[in-house]
């Protein structure tokens, strides 16, 4: 449940022993370990960390594996965790060892990076319910044209992990009803921030939450009807400085249009939102910071959209050039 007192406990006792290696084959081998616990600790930024999260991955064979039979048993070690950046390290560190495991297949890292984000997104849009246009064979291999450093992979190796994942979706550990959509898409998020309004700047203390891409706020934490809501759709979010607040951070809209979102009135009339942009105030600069990635996830719709995106941009490049 805590890993950071559960290490300290057994690395007192010397139960294990504090080296990167050691640990990441107690958190492979233990048996009954939290697998969103041991994807926690495998997604920390920390050097230590992430020499573990190598040394984890490295724990695992995927020679002679095909792709998504790789995905399959690397996805069932752990449970990822939410953070675009964390998964991106994951997956990156992922792509790395079935590279090395298998030289050969793919032309470089990132044509594994991305045709396995491929494929995660292949398993939501042709399991999840909720998608009701599924992706034919033709629209997976023309997603992934010139992705091998600006060739094709070829078509039976797509055709054979498109048919894979049709007959059988990833299995994910402690799966609460959650599919992978809501465990990449969405970090809802709670707490207070306090707001500035939008002609008359005076700062207000609100409690806000975030959920389905939208910014609710409300006066108390009991309220169930909110203050104001803004949608996040088409707007950024920035680090911002004033004088008079400090760890501030800043919904805008790129056009430099005024924000649409709604609000109610003293009087229960609702009204359209008056704001250029979102001024807001959090208690302390982590608490900003996790305000600004779970925005950030929530706005873009597809956090992954813009890491593999560039990836593949190079590596279309990487030939045409
Ligand atoms: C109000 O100032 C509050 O700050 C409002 O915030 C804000 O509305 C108003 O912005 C601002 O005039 P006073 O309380 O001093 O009257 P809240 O609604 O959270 O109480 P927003 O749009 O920020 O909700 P304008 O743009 O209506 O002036």
């Amino acid at each position: 449940m805590d890993p950071k007192t559960g290490f300290n406990y057994l690395v007192e006792n010397e139960l294990l022993e504090w080296r990167a290696v050691s640990v990441a084959e107690f958190l492979y081998k233990e048996e009954g370990l939290n697998k969103t616990a041991i994807g926690n600790v495998l997604g920390e930024r920390e050097k230590m960390h992430l020499e573990i999260l190598k040394a984890f991955v490295e724990l695992h064979e995927f020679s002679d594996l095909n792709l998504v039979q790789a995905l399959r048993q690397f996805l069932w070690s752990f449970r990822l965790p939410g953070e675009a950046q964390k998964i991106d390290r994951m997956m990156e560190a992922f792509a790395t060892r079935y590279c090395d495991c298998n030289p050969g297949v793919f032309q470089s890292t990132d044509t594994c990076y991305i045709l396995s984000f491929a494929i995660i997104m292949l398993n939501t849009s042709l399991h999840n319910p909720s998608v009701k246009e599924k992706p034919s064979l033709q629209l997976f291999v023309s997603m992934n044209k010139g992705i091998n450093n600006g060739e094709d992979l070829p078509s039976e190796l797509l055709a054979k992990l498109y048919a894979s994942i049709r007959s059988e979706p990833f299995k994910i550990p402690e799966d609460d009803g959650n599919d992978l959509t809501l465990t990449f898409f969405n970090p809802d998020r709670e707490g207070w921030l306090v707001k500035m309004g939008g002609r008359v700047k005076t700062w207000r203390r609100r409690w806000f939450i975030l959920t389905d891409s939208c910014l609710y706020y409300f006066k108390y934490t009991t309220d169930t009807d909110p203050i104001g809501i803004i949608p996040l759709e088409n707007l950024s979010i920035r680090k911002s400085q004033d004088t008079s607040k400090p760890y501030c951070l800043e919904l805008y809209n790129t056009k430099g249009q005024k924000i649409k979102a709604c609000k109610t009135e003293n009087k229960g009339r609702v009204v359209q939102g008056k704001h250029q942009s979102y001024k807001l105030s959090a208690t302390s600069e982590e608490e900003r910071d996790n305000w600004l990635d779970a925005i950030r996830a929530s706005v873009t719709k597809a956090p992954f959209y813009d890491l593999v995106s560039s990836r593949k941009r190079r590596l279309i490049n990487n030939t045409s050039s």
